[in-house]
């Protein structure tokens, strides 16, 4: 049987890391592209490199040329330029717009049948273009955020409690912004909900009142670090477990931006909801009964992402 294939639209900090990772795991064979004459070629070749040491079989190549994503499995999108300390994610729509608009070109041409995870700011408005400048069908693209906000709350949860992040599963809904809605009631430690913790001496609601503000302002915290760029190891992670679940068919249920046609009373909108992945790309998306300030929460952040969806409509007059 064939390698899979593995498109990597932007061969930056995730871009790379992705390749890295998609080795490591044997996911298939990739593809990296990049605008940056070069920078795709170095990475590929220096990975490629790596494989002989870790013992893992992919071929790597480098590109300009959007022929070489041809045939692809699953595309993931990075390219465009993230955010620098000051900047907000939605800062950057009117550059990484245009941006979405070169790669959906691309994957229209070349890669109409490819399962896509957008990563580039601001996420979910990001998906939304790119879904329609590529006609990807709905359930086949969606947008990598939650993964990696809800990562970060466990690991935080983890630390708060000195248990392995394996045994803290967190739930975390809406757009990818500082409004994002991580669930309380829905988060657990060994399957005890967090509110049981408290109740049980375990933390107070305001330890738990600041680990939820530092998930939302968790990108923002590693911008102010590293000074120049984002977060890269965790997001890379995060997409690859996405593309991993549809490669393998493993029906994870993971919280994604995915295209809502009604699904929690909203339409025509990517926004981050748990969704079952596999094989079919989107196959279910999961909807939850919300309390009165938890719905709140999601409405303000759904707001927030269609307000940029009517900028970029308001930039491309040809979205609608
Ligand atoms: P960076 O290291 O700058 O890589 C971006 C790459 O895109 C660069 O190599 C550019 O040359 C390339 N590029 C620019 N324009 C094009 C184009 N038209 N076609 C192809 N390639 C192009 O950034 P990064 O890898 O750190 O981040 C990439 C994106 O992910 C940014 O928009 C970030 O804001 C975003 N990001 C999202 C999350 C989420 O959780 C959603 C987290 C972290 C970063």
């Amino acid at each position: 049987m064939a390698r899979k294939k593995i498109a990597l639209i932007g061969a930056g900090q995730i871009g790379g890391t992705l390749a890295h990772l998609a080795g490591l795991k044997e996911l298939g064979d990739i593809v990296l592209f990049d605008i940056a004459e070069g920078v795709p070629q170095g990475k590929a070749l220096d990975i490629a490199e790596s494989a002989p040491v870790d013992g893992f079989d992919a071929t790597y190549r480098g590109t300009q040329s959007y022929a070489d994503i041809a045939g692809a499995d699953v595309v993931i999108v990075t390219a465009g330029v993230p955010r620098k300390p000051g900047m907000s994610r939605d800062d950057l729509l009117g550059i990484n717009l245009k941006v979405m608009e070169g790669v959906g070109a691309g994957l229209a041409r070349y890669a109409p049948d490819a399962f896509v995870v957008c990563i580039t700011n601001p996420l979910d408005a990001m998906v939304w273009a790119l879904q329609k400048f590529s006609r990807i069908p709905h359930h086949r693209i969606v947008g990598m955020a939650g993964v990696l906000d809800s990562a970060r709350f466990r690991r935080f949860l983890a630390d708060e409690f000195q248990v392995s992040v394996k045994d803290v599963s967190a739930f975390v809904l809406g757009g990818h912004g500082d409004d994002m809605v991580p669930l309380v009631r829905y988060s657990t430690v060994g399957g005890v909900p967090l509110p049981a913790l408290v109740e049980m001496g375990w933390t107070s609601w305001e330890r738990l009142d600041a680990i939820v503000a530092r998930t939302r302002q968790g990108g923002g915290e590693i911008v102010a670090l590293l000074k120049s760029g984002s977060a890269f190891y965790a997001p890379a992670a995060a997409a690859i477990a996405m593309a991993e679940s549809y490669l393998k068919d493993q029906k994870r249920v993971l919280p994604a931006a995915a295209f809502l046609d009604g699904e929690y009373g909203v339409e025509d909108t990517f926004v981050g909801v748990p969704v079952v992945i596999g094989e079919r790309g989107v196959e279910r998306i999961v909807e939850i009964a919300l309390a009165s300030d938890e719905k709140a929460m999601f409405d303000n952040s759904v707001a927030s992402v269609q307000s940029l969806i009517e900028a970029c409509k308001g930039i491309n007059g040809a979205l609608t």
